[in-house]
């Protein structure tokens, strides 16, 4: 049933979405203003009609939670999709002397010789951000992004708010508050951010003893983006609520633009033919109370047995 909400989600794109042009001028089918639920009871939400990877999700979730914003430890964990943001900052600096590297992102999904010499100089980037602590510091961060806005948010006067302990410590001490928001939207920050937040704002519920958890997501990649998004928030619910010494209850899933790339439709057509499997469930680490504390090797995923990965191009 989780899973069916979400192959709803593509048919009702597909069939009555409108064909409409976007920034990464790939070309999208989408609609706007929709709504999924996923009962975290019945199983753990990450799709089985194709295999995602959820260490990617795990690794990344963790390092929001910790504040982080320094891709060094996202390599550690051999996560690299967020990348791309870093390594732009150090081929447009002074310091970097290599073949030019402007606009590699498309030239490299179409130029072979160009790809090879992206390639050689990401891996010598990667190599400088895992063992030199000062090209980490100085090119590794990412500035802006989640971790940052979720734990040290900072004010017009420089005051800063640990928005997701406050927001942890409030569910403990005044479950029923209507107030147990986490936002990530800084009209300040907006205009100068590479990509302004995806994950608009999240809200918690306490009821009978069970933690919901609603998302509003100003877009959504129905193909790509959005397995990571349900996946990632429902893994954040699950540790908000064992934090909490509560149950679990809904991840419910609001969706601003939410589309699908024209370069996308034959892998979503590939999606729709396949029958879902029995979802899996999540088991965290019992000796750990704290979330702030957890360990990649705390959260463990039993049962998946997903079909085929299915790959498709990313918009940029
Ligand atoms: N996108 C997602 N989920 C994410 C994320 C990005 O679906 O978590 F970070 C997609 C949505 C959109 C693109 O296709 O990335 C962002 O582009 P824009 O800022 O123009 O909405």
């Amino acid at each position: 049933k989780n899973e069916q909400a979400y192959l709803n989600l593509c048919k009702q794109v597909m069939e009555n979405g409108s064909d409409r042009d976007d920034r990464t001028k790939t070309g999208t089918r989408s609609i706007f203003g929709y709504q999924m639920r996923f009962d975290l009871k019945e199983n753990f939400p990450l799709l089985t009609t194709k295999k995602v990877p959820l260490r990617l999700i795990v690794s990344e979730l963790l390092w929001f939670i910790k504040g982080d914003t320094n891709i060094r430890y996202l390599l550690e964990h051999n996560n690299n999709i967020w990348n791309e943001w870093a390594f732009k900052s150090w081929v447009e600096s002074d310091e970097y002397d290599g073949p030019d590297m402007t606009d590699f992102g498309i030239r490299s999904q179409k130029d072979g010789v160009f790809k090879k010499q992206y390639e050689e100089q990401l891996a010598i980037f990667k190599e400088n951000i895992l063992t030199d602590d000062a090209f980490a510091r100085r090119f590794g961060e990412l500035g802006d992004v989640y971790g940052k806005q979720w734990r040290d948010w900072r004010g017009p006067a420089d005051e800063t708010v640990d928005q997701l302990k406050q927001v942890i410590e409030q569910i403990k001490q005044n479950p029923q508050s209507r107030r147990l928001i986490v936002s990530a939207w800084n009209p300040i920050d907006v205009p100068s951010m590479a990509l302004p937040p995806c994950h608009t704002l999240f809200q918690f519920y306490v009821d009978d003893g069970k933690l919901s958890c609603q998302l509003y997501q100003r877009s959504g990649d129905v193909f790509l983006g959005i397995p990571f998004n349900i996946a990632s928030y429902a893994l954040l619910t699950h540790l908000v609520a064992h934090e909490c010494n509560l149950e679990v209850g809904e991840f419910i899933h609001t969706i601003g633009d939410a589309h699908i790339y024209h370069n996308h439709f034959e892998q979503v057509k590939t999606l729709l033919s396949r029958t879902p499997k029995a979802g899996p469930t999540l088991a965290l680490n019992q000796d750990k109370q704290h979330i702030f504390d957890f360990d990649v090797e705390d959260i463990q995923i039993k049962d998946y047995q997903p079909h085929p990965p299915i790959k498709a191009p990313v918009a940029v």
